[in-house]
Parts: structure tokens; C-alpha cells; sequence
């Protein structure tokens, strides 16, 4: 593990390192009594009328088999890559929750709604409570990168594991279905439901089932399994995955909907990895107890005999798997800006053709707003923020310049008198927590307009009165395409009211196809640049300079 010196030790060791499960008492007792009554069915068929014989399966007998034998070797790779990526996936997810360590089944996010906490804090009702505030982090014997707050390189592991993810799952689906292998995992007739279920009693009731070569065909549970993680599992991940994108649901409001909303798809993307975890365990727990080295020869070496060679070359497998999650955890601490542009390179294209042209066009009502909005970032500590403040900002001056060939300071009334527009926005946050609130303020169409961008002006730069996380002042920068889209707006007002300090008072952005960071708060000038490298370090904005945050996050 890495070792930090006093001061990077203070950020990156955060002192409070307790790991905390709450879940609602309702789930678990529901998800406990499911699983009894199954239990319980089992052992009560058992009682009364004794152990369902399970007929042989025809197709998985080797004497009168007509159905794929053996494993050849695509299905071999695809299954170690799979379970490369996947661990991947699962740890670097497991990071990016504990940046909001908590799930709920309703869009407003308000504390206490949630229905499992990661995390052994209660959101204080007393004083100022960020998500920032409200971020944990993992060991890294869990999670990837582990130690503090990394959302930003857990993000790039994640999303470049991903592509691997979906890849080898459609290489492995197309193969599947060229080749006669599909007849392994798609149950093919009704009666395997109810040869499933005999499987079940016997496994239930502590009894192996006479076992079948599994070079030659599945039991019929075993191949429920294996289609509902093939077919169900590894399709929802993906679907539910996309339901957080902005982009996508600040377009296609309904996308979201059919998950039950967007939290309600950000749990169900939780509960996928859970299943595909529970999975593993059993998963694994079987091949060891089912003739360990014939089915490591028939999982490594597509071979069907039991010697020792297909448990050694497996281990070596695992192994190779457990040196890519060391060596992600050191290129995570070690190459953070490395991975921040392998991502972009990988990404950024593909959204520019993709979700970035995506138009937002919400349409929630009044009665969508959220009872609460989590906030976040840094109140202002300067003095002029606080004069300004004191007076409404009544003296406030927004400055706009750069490369424009008319640059203004404009008054909040001057920016009303340009035109007033509002709209009702979910808010997604990196993080994970989401909210709906209704803007009101200009669009930043109608400031182009008036301040008239030079040809070579391609960036527009928004600068904070505040500070942002690790210090320095906040900013963040869009290009222009992106800031005269629908429903972007510099708020000044937030469900009707003035906009309140803690949510950016005296202005805030809005751009609702992307993530809340882009929304720079306490706006103090806004500047037009050929392009975000010519700004702080160069990646587009505070976040990305300091955290290894994307330039253009649509998802
Ligand atoms: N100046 C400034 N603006 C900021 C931030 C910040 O730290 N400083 N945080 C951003 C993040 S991460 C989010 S999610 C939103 C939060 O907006 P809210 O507090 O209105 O919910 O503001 C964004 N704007
Ligand atoms: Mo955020």
C-alpha cells in the first residue's frame, strides 16, 4: 500500500475509517422472509412427500447427447475477460458509491429516505451538510482506487472497463448464437422450471443432486442461472447504467421512468451487482464442490479429465486478475492524469457523436420539486462576496469578456431586463444523488447574443467567487455549442425565490445535459477563450484539474 507523507496523508487517509451497512429494517426482513419461505417450501415438500427425483435432462447425458460438448476456447476467454471486467466494474463502482454513500427509490435524494446506507453518519440537521461533507471511501482491498474520495479515477476504471464489459459480452452473445452453444443456457422447454425447482429442494434440503458432467450440459437450475446472468443481469446493468446519464434522461424524461426513476435505477444498477456478486459465490462454490479439477479443466483447458493442470493454469488466471486490481490501485495514485486522458480518448469522441447532442428538453411539473436539494461546494469566505451578499447584490456586477467584441457588466436587473426564462431540471450530481428544482434566469443564448463571441471563441469560461475543494478558485469551463442548447440558463432564481446563497446566489449555470460540477456556482465574470488549456491546468475546470473529473460529463 502507499505510503503518504503528514500532509497528503490529511487528504488522502481521511482518520475516520469506519466501514457502516444500515439497511431498512423492511427490506431486510422482507428480502429474509423470501428467501425462508423458499427455504421453508423446500424442507416442507421434502417432509411430506420426500426428495422430487430429477429425470435426467436428455440433452445433458453423454450416451445419447446431442448438444455441444465441451467448451471451446472463445467461451473460455470470454469467461476469464468477463470476470476481469466485471471485478473491475464491482470495485470501481464500489468507489463511486461511497462518494454518496446512499441509495434511494425516490428521485429527491431527501436524507433519511434512503433505503441503505454505506455509511455510520447521519446527516446533521443543525448546520451546513454537503454531499461533499457526506463522501466516504473504501479500503482499497475493496474498492478501486480505495482511501478517500476518488469518484473522479474510480470513474475512469469504471467507464474504460465498460466498454471491455460490453464487448466481450456481445463477441460472447454473437458466438453464442453461430454455434449450437446457445442450446447450453436457453432453457428450452417449460418443464425446466419445474426441474429447476427439484434442484432447488434437493440443494435446499443439504442434498447434492446426482450430478451431471458439466461438459456436456447444465442441471436445470444451473442453467436458469446462468441464462437470467446472461440475459437478465448483464443487460440491466448496462440499461440501468444509462438511465444516470443527464444527457439521456434530461432528453428521454421516460427512459428513467421505466426503472421506476432515476434513483430507482441507480439502486437497481446496486441490486445487478449484488446479483452478479451472490452469483459469483455460489458460482464458485459449486465448481469446488462438484469434481474441483474435472470442471477447472473443462472451465481452463476445454479438456474433460481430471487432472491437476486445469486448477494450476486457473489460479495463475486468478492471479493475473488480482495483479491488474494492484496494479489499477497504483496507476490510480501514481498516473491519475494518464488515466483521465486514456479515458478521454476513449470517450470523448464517441460523445460528441453520441449523448452530447442529445437536447434537453425536461417537462416537469411544479409538483416534481424536490422537498430537498443536497449542497454542494464551499460558501464564499471573501469579503466582497459577503459585502455583496449583505445587499442582495444589489451592487453585484456580473463582467462578461474575452474574446467578444462587446463586453458588458450587467446588474441582476440589467440581466432581467434581457429576458427571464425557467425551466424545471433534475439536477444530477457526480456523485450519485439527484434533485428537481425549477430555474429561472437568462439564457446564456440571449448573453451570446449580446456580447457577440469572436470566430476563435470556442470556450466559455465561468469563474467563482468560491474556493473549490483542495483550494484555488472554483471554475469551469463549456463550449459554446453546449451553452446555447435548450434550457441553459445563468439562474439567479431557484423554485420561485431569489436564489438562496448556499445554492450560488448571486448567479449560478444550468446546463442540464451534463453533471452538477459544470454548474459553477456564485458566478463572479464569465470569460470567452479559444479553449480550456489555456485555463488553470488545462482540463476544462477546477474538478477536472484537481480531481480527474471529465471535460464533458453526459454521463
Ligand atoms: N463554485 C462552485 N460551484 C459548484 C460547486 C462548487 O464546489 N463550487 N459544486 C458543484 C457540484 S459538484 C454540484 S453537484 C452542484 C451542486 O449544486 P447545489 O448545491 O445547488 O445542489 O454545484 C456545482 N457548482
Ligand atoms: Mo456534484
Amino acid at each position: 500500500m502507499i505510503k503518504f507523507d503528514a500532509e497528503h496523508g490529511a487528504v488522502h487517509y481521511p482518520p475516520d475509517r469506519r466501514h457502516r451497512l444500515w439497511i431498512r429494517p423492511s427490506i431486510l426482513i422482507g428480502t429474509g422472509a423470501l428467501i425462508a419461505s423458499l427455504v421453508a417450501a423446500a424442507w416442507i415438500e421434502m417432509a411430506i412427500a420426500g426428495l422430487p427425483h430429477i429425470p435426467p435432462v436428455p440433452l445433458a447425458y453423454p450416451s445419447d447427447f446431442a448438444g455441444p460438448h465441451g467448451f471451446p476456447l472463445w467461451v473460455r476467454y470470454s469467461h476469464f475477460f468477463n470476470f476481469l471486467f466485471v471485478t473491475m466494474l464491482i470495485r470501481s463502482g464500489l468507489s463511486i458509491l461511497a462518494d454518496h454513500p446512499r441509495l434511494y427509490f425516490n428521485d429527491d435524494c431527501t436524507p433519511n429516505s434512503e433505503w441503505i446506507r454505506l455509511t455510520p453518519l447521519r446527516v446533521p440537521s443543525d448546520r451546513l451538510w454537503t454531499a461533499k461533507d457526506d463522501a466516504r471511501f473504501l479500503t482499497p482491498l475493496i474498492g478501486t482506487p480505495g482511501y478517500r474520495h476518488t469518484i473522479g479515477v474510480a470513474r475512469v476504471w469504471h467507464f474504460i472497463n465498460v466498454h471491455g464489459f460490453i464487448i466481450c459480452g456481445l463477441y460472447f452473445v454473437t458466438m453464442l448464437f453461430t454455434t449450437d452453444q446457445w442450446k447450453r443456457l436457453v432453457p428450452a422447454s417449460p418443464t425446466v422450471v419445474l426441474q429447476a425447482w427439484n434442484t432447488w429442494v434437493h440443494y435446499a434440503t443439504f442434498h447434492l443432486p446426482a450430478e451431471l458432467n458439466g461438459f456436456y450440459g447444465y442441471n436445470a437450475l444451473q442453467q436458469i442461472a446462468y441464462f437470467t446472468v446472461v440475459f437478465v443481469f448483464g443487460p440491466l446493468a448496462i440499461l440501468t447504467g444509462i438511465a444516470m446519464s443527464p444527457a439521456v434522461v434530461n432528453h428521454f424524461t421516460w427512459y428513467a421512468k421505466l426503472f421506476g426513476g432515476r434513483q430507482s435505477a441507480r439502486s437497481i444498477h446496486f441490486l445487478t451487482m449484488l446479483s452478479f456478486l451472490a452469483f459469483l459465490v455460489v458460482h464458485i462454490t459449486l465448481v469446488v464442490m462438484t469434481g474441483f479439477a474435472r470442471n477447472m479443466n473443462h472451465i481452463v483447458l476445454g479438456t474433460n479429465d481430471a487432472g491437476r493442470l486445469g486448477i494450476w493454469l486457473g489460479f495463475v488466471g486468478i492471479g493475473v486478475v488480482v495483479l491488474c486490481w494492484i496494479a489499477a490501485h497504483y496507476l490510480s495514485w501514481f498516473q491519475p492524469r494518464a488515466l483521465q486522458h486514456a479515458l478521454k480518448v476513449v470517450a470523448y469522441p464517441m460523445q460528441l457523436l453520441t449523448l452530447n447532442r442529445l437536447m434537453p428538453q425536461q417537462t416537469y411539473s411544479e409538483k416534481d420539486i424536490s422537498p430537498y436539494m443536497w449542497p454542494n461546494g464551499k460558501l464564499p469566505v471573501r469579503d466582497d462576496w459577503k459585502h455583496l451578499a449583505a445587499d442582495h447584490f444589489r451592487d453585484f456586477k456580473l463582467k462578461v469578456g474575452g474574446l467578444v467584441e462587446n463586453p458588458v457588466e450587467l446588474s441582476l436587473a440589467d440581466l432581467r431586463n434581457l429576458g427571464e426564462l425557467e425551466h424545471i431540471a433534475m439536477h444530477h450530481c457526480i456523485q450519485g444523488w439527484s434533485g428537481i428544482a425549477k430555474w429561472g434566469g437568462i439564457p446564456m443564448k440571449m448573453l451570446i447574443d449580446l456580447v457577440r463571441p469572436l470566430p476563435e471563441a470556442h470556450t466559455v469560461a465561468f469563474f467563482s467567487f468560491g474556493e473549490a475543494l483542495y483550494g484555488g478558485p472554483y471554475y469551469d469551463t463549456q463550449s459554446l455549442e453546449n451553452v446555447l442548447k435548450p434550457q441553459c440558463l445563468l439562474a439567479s432564481e431557484m423554485n420561485g425565490q431569489p436564489l438562496p446563497e448556499v445554492y450560488g446566489a448571486p448567479l449560478r449555470l444550468r446546463v442540464e445535459n451534463q453533471l452538477g460540477y459544470k454548474m459553477v456556482k456564485w458566478i463572479e465574470r464569465i470569460e470567452f477563450v479559444e479553449s480550456e488549456k489555456k485555463l488553470g491546468a488545462g482540463e476544462g475546470g477546477k474538478n477536472e484539474d484537481d480531481e480527474y473529473f471529465d471535460l464533458l460529463p453526459n454521463i
